[in-house]
């Protein structure tokens, strides 16, 4: 069972790990440059049987990715909380304003102008994804922004033309624009590649939360390479998953005591019960997971 991977892991991260302090003041203890190596075909998928994984809001943060959108409105209007607490802190922060984060949510879905002042997370995931931004130069030497580039589009195109390549890249880390962005990108670059007929995925993620991200970063990247697979009509092979910072937050201790506890329960699937014209094109409603009997949901605080 894979599970069996992310559960090694975490037990390494935690009775192996270098303690250190981090950014956020929490602390952490880390490992360098972990992989994980899962098999995507017969519809499976990497979601958590150890504890309840809310797979819904990181497949409608996928999709989120690919509209381009990276204000956390229209993640909040289909009740997705998990980009929140950035913008709150922000906000807070710039106005001193201790709104709670129930009020700050209902006020960013009911406000339009609230949401474009305080919402927005810069030029994050979705922006880098669909208009990695360029700039022309003039004849006069000064410049101008250019189109963007659609990078999910040109790997699609990509795929299809020349499966043999070697520079299927999505690329999350636009250098010059990190500093506008409320979290530079975690899961930073997707390798795609073709062998035979199966299509596999490398992810780079060069800081990764074990407890609360890593469950979603997952199952995202293989509902990810799963809808490319389908737009370019191959089979989905294996995710790779490697990892940078990887790390365990040291007040996640009664979460990973808890889930070391417990054994995987059942191999959920996930199935794309359409497949529409482009990758753009995927509505939440196209995803189902059956089979997903999950042991109970082990709360813990995320690091802001
Ligand atoms: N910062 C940190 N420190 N860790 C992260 O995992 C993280 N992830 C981000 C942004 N910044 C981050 C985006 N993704 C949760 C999961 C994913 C995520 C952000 C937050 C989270 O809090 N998950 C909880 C609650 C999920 C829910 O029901 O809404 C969980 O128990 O999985
Ligand atoms: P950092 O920018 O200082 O590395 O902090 C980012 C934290 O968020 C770190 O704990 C990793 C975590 N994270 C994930 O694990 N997955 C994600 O998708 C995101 C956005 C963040």
């Amino acid at each position: 069972h894979w599970e069996w991977q992310y559960l090694d892991l975490m037990r390494r991260i935690w009775t192996e790990g270098d303690e250190r302090a981090d950014r956020t003041g929490v602390g952490t203890r880390s490992i360098f440059g972990p992989q994980l190596r899962i098999d995507l075909a017969d519809d499976r998928v990497p979601l958590l049987t150890t504890k309840r994984v809310y797979w819904k809001a990181a497949a409608r943060e996928m999709l989120w990715f690919l509209s381009g959108e990276t204000n956390i409105r229209p993640l909040l209007q289909q009740g997705v909380t998990i980009w929140s607490d950035w913008p709150l802190a922000r906000y807070r922060k710039a106005t001193g304003d201790a709104a709670t984060q129930e009020i700050f949510e209902r006020r960013i879905v009911e406000d339009a102008g609230f949401a474009a002042r305080w919402g927005d997370l810069g030029p994050v995931y979705g922006k880098q994804w669909v208009d990695w931004p360029t700039y022309a130069r003039q004849s006069d030497g000064s410049f101008r922004s250019g189109r963007g580039i659609n990078q999910v589009a040109v790997l699609i195109e990509g795929l299809q033309r020349d499966p043999g390549g070697r520079r299927h890249i999505i690329e999350g880390w636009n250098v010059a624009e990190l500093d506008r962005m409320a979290l530079p990108p975690c899961h930073k670059t997707y390798q795609f590649h073709v062998a035979g007929r199966r299509l596999s995925c490398q992810l780079y993620q060069r800081s990764c939360d074990v407890a609360l991200g890593l469950p979603f970063n997952l199952f995202g990247a293989a509902l990810l390479v799963r809808m490319v697979a389908a737009q370019v009509g191959l089979e989905p092979g294996e995710l790779i998953w490697t990892g940078g910072d990887t790390h365990l937050y040291l007040n996640h201790a009664h979460l990973v005591e808890e889930q070391l506890g417990r054994v995987p329960s059942g191999e959920p699937g996930l199935h794309l019960l359409r497949r529409p014209e482009t990758i753009f094109d995927y509505v939440f409603e196209d995803f189902e997971v059956p089979d997903y009997h999950p042991q109970g949901a082990i709360r813990a605080p995320v690091a802001v």
